[in-house]
């Protein structure tokens, strides 16, 4: 971790590179910009911009052409006036004003600066943004400011976290998960989820689902993997939250972003021995590197939702939901899907784009 004021201006630094040398291609600028935008409106928690710009990106990003002119965008769908604008301004200047004063802002720059920490949500940023605080320094040396354990990790090994994980590094910790999981469980099921399932090259973290065709048993699952991989000298931290969705009302009204399963959020110890090609992120000397691997338990019957919903990306999870929703008049979150007064049953992914009218998508066209 870097000490003091210059973290936020080389964050900033940092941006601005990557923002002009992305000038040399219009339509990854174009990308860069609602990137920025979104990001904006994430951290200041304005919910409307926010859908709207990530839904502009999405289309502008599937488009078959590039973007030259601004001929036909007004026929483009969720492309508002705003980033109608926004493209007017690319063309004709190469550069947004508008993104350029964001990434100037002192606010924009130190919440992305503190939610880059693990366990630092937009709202304790913005708390300690409005305290006056602006660098890691400051925060760990103010007495009034009471870290989680969760935090207290994050800032610990902020380095190897905020460095993210190559593929090579997440087919590692596959191995690794899937090892322990055959010696605690060796009948229950261990999947890759997220971002590496959706075929990218880099994460912040690796998602498994791990599921038991003994039901009930899912519940349990969790704490003998992280006993495990205590044993081992591998668990470097975890957050367990136990399955909370016998609480819930059957058929809900409200179908939730997030979910009620058992899941956990571990930081592992990475050995650099078991990375193919040497694991170069690494550090000389230390043989090993801090990752974020993330575990969710489900029902085997509640299995294909979860991986559907778990596999993403964000984007493409709201995309999907807004369709059944709006579309087929039915309500689809990671537990169901509900179709006026019956759930629909799923044993995979297939199931339920069928029962949605869709042809199958693989997870590497997920990643809108
Ligand atoms: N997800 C969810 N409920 C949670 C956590 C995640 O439904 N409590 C979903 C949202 C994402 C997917 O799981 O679509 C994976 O979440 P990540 O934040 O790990 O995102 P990715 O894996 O797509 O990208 P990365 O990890 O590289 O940031
Ligand atoms: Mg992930």
């Amino acid at each position: 971790m870097k000490e003091g004021r210059p973290v936020a201006v080389e964050t900033r630094h940092l941006i601005q590179v990557r923002y002009s040398l992305s000038t040399i291609c219009l339509s990854s600028l174009l990308q860069d910009a609602l990137e920025v935008l979104v990001e904006y409106h994430e951290l200041t928690e304005i919910e409307g911009p926010r859908v709207a710009y990530s839904r502009a990106a999405s289309v502008l990003k599937s488009l078959p052409w590039t973007i030259e002119s601004m001929g036909g965008t007004e026929a483009l769908p969720c492309v508002g006036e705003k980033t109608r604008t926004l493209i007017q301004e690319i063309l004709q200047y190469g550069r947004s004003f508008e993104v350029e004063k964001i990434l100037a802002d002192e606010r924009y720059q130190t919440l992305k600066l503190f939610t880059s920490v693990f366990g630092v949500g937009p709202k304790t940023a913005d708390k300690w943004y409005r305290r006056g605080l602006r660098s890691f320094s400051q925060i760990l040396a103010d007495p009034d400011v009471q870290l989680n354990r969760m935090q207290q990790n994050g800032f610990l090994h902020y380095t190897d976290l905020s460095r993210g994980l190559s593929a090579a590094e997440a087919r590692a910790v596959e191995a690794v998960v899937g090892e322990t999981v055959r010696t605690v469980a060796p009948n229950a099921r261990v999947v890759l989820t997220g971002g590496f399932r959706r075929g990218k090259e880099f994460g912040h973290d690796v998602d498994f689902i791990v599921t038991t065709a003994e039901p009930g048993r899912e519940n349990s699952l969790l704490p003998l993997i992280m006993g495990r991989l205590e044993e081992q000298g591998l668990l470097l931290f975890q957050a367990h939250h136990p399955s909370t969705l016998a609480l819930k009302k059957i058929p809900c009204r409200r179908f939730e972003a997030m979910d009620y399963y058992s899941k956990c959020f571990l930081i592992l110890k990475l050995e650099g021995s078991r990375v193919q090609g040497g694991g170069q992120a690494v550090p000389a000397g230390r043989g090993w590197r801090a990752v974020r691997v993330d575990l969710v338990a489900p029902p085997i019957e509640r299995f294909a939702f979860t991986q559907l919903g778990w596999t993403g990306s964000k984007q493409f999870e709201r995309d999907l939901r807004r369709f059944a929703r709006v579309e087929r008049n039915m309500l689809l979150d990671n537990h169901a899907l509900f179709d006026k007064n019956q759930f629909l049953a799923a044993v995979t992914e297939k199931d339920i784009f069928a029962h949605l009218g869709l042809e199958y998508m693989e997870p590497w066209q997920r990643n809108a």
